[in-house]
């Protein structure tokens, strides 16, 4: 299954994450990143919402990227006309399906929806570009309601269908079944899910949606979005590169950490402490056991090679937890020729010093020589 795409949404989602801004520049760096990790489909804003936009979005598309950038648009006739002048590859549309947005966003009953949505579609494939057509808030949708309007914008020729879950909802297995369900009853068109992490399943859902046979699948960097985001672009392909890696396949995956940084820089944000690949201390070892077994090899405890994506590994030594062979490994590389006897007895000593607080590596260094210096001056 290497015809699977990521999304990533960025520029669309990920700027209503609270605080966000891209300035055009900042636009077109992400963008020129996206493509650089090798992301093949990247969507933006909607040309309607302001002038700028609508430069905006022409500028990204004079970038010539492999990646096809598609616009986020309402089912409105005005918008989906914006979008249009514009020389984008498709257009994202999506309307809420479930009874709370009809009931408390838009208030449109299902075959308006369907009156809606049908004539737009069918325009746009005259025009020939792409479609896609979404059911906002798809996981809390009545099931009948939901493939009522499956079943008219497929008729009307949408290439792909969208299931997003989102408020957050859904479980995996749920995600699983019924984005297999759309693959049995829509043979021939594309299923494309997008998951926000309101319950922290949003990587987990939508590795569930590609196993249930979905071929798009929306991230954004960091997974930032509304509210708490959406799945994130290092979290997903981190299960790729390890279930799937056919699908990273043409990826140049050494780019995601300036990716995944650049990001971080303009939302004013650190990378968080638990983001997959790109994390401060996801390659960081630390407890005696582990940082012996990934000192002898690194398979032990890692299931990423940091050098896939241009990072490095790093063995903690300066703490309370630290063990023998993590300190005489360091020893050796600050190039001491110890005994096992003295490894021991240097370890002891680092071990009590590392009780008032964990060093940094430099002060591991330090101490280290600093106990030598002690030591050979006992021997002499
Ligand atoms: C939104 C809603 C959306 C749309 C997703 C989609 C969602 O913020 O406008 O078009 O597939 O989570 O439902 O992001
Ligand atoms: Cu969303």
């Amino acid at each position: 299954r290497s015809n699977i795409r990521i999304v990533d949404t960025t520029l669309r989602e990920g700027e209503q994450f609270s605080g966000a801004y891209f300035s055009a520049e900042q636009r077109r760096e992400i963008v020129r990143l996206l493509d650089a990790v090798g992301v093949p489909m990247i969507e933006v804003p909607s040309p309607i919402a302001s002038p700028e936009t609508q430069q905006a979005v022409r500028d990204l598309c004079a970038l010539n990227t492999h990646a096809r950038i598609v616009a986020h648009v309402r089912c409105a006739q005005a918008d989906v006309q914006a979008a249009l002048a514009t020389p984008v590859h498709g257009i994202n549309l999506f309307y809420g399906t479930s009874t709370e947005l009809r009931s408390y966003s838009h208030g449109k009953r299902i075959e308006q929806i369907i009156h809606d949505a049908v004539p737009l579609i069918k325009h746009i494939r005259q025009e020939g570009r792409y479609v896609r057509f979404s059911a906002e808030d798809a996981f809390r949708s009545d099931l009948v309601d939901l493939l009522t309007v499956f079943d008219a914008v497929v008729d009307a020729g949408v290439l792909r269908i969208g299931l997003p879950d989102t408020v957050g909802i859904a479980k995996p297995r749920e995600v699983e079944r019924l984005v297999r369900l759309c693959t049995e009853r829509y043979p021939g068109v594309g299923i494309e899910f997008h998951g926000h992490n309101d319950t922290g399943c949003a990587i987990a859902n939508t590795v569930a949606a590609l196993e249930g046979g979905a071929d798009c699948l929306d991230t954004t960097v960091l997974g930032i979005g509304e509210r708490n985001g959406i799945a994130s672009l290092s979290g997903l392909i981190s299960q790729m590169y390890i279930h799937y890696p056919e699908i990273l396949r043409g990826y140049d995956l050494t780019k995601l950490p300036l990716l995944d940084q650049y990001v971080a820089d303009c939302v004013h944000i650190a990378i968080p402490f638990n983001s997959p690949i790109t994390a401060p201390g996801a390659f960081t070892h630390r407890a005696g056991i582990h940082t012996k077994a990934v000192l002898n090899n690194p398979h032990a405890y890692e299931v990423l090679n940091p050098q896939d994506f241009g990072l490095v590994r790093n063995v903690e030594v300066g703490t309370r937890y630290t063990g023998r062979y993590a300190v005489g490994h360091r020893a050796a590389e600050l190039g001491l020729q110890l005994e096992s006897e003295a490894v021991a007895s240097l370890t002891t000593a680092l071990k009590a010093h590392a009780e008032q607080g964990s060093m940094s590596q430099d002060e591991v260094d330090m101490f280290i020589l600093a106990w030598q210096q002690a030591h050979i001056s006992e021997e002499e």
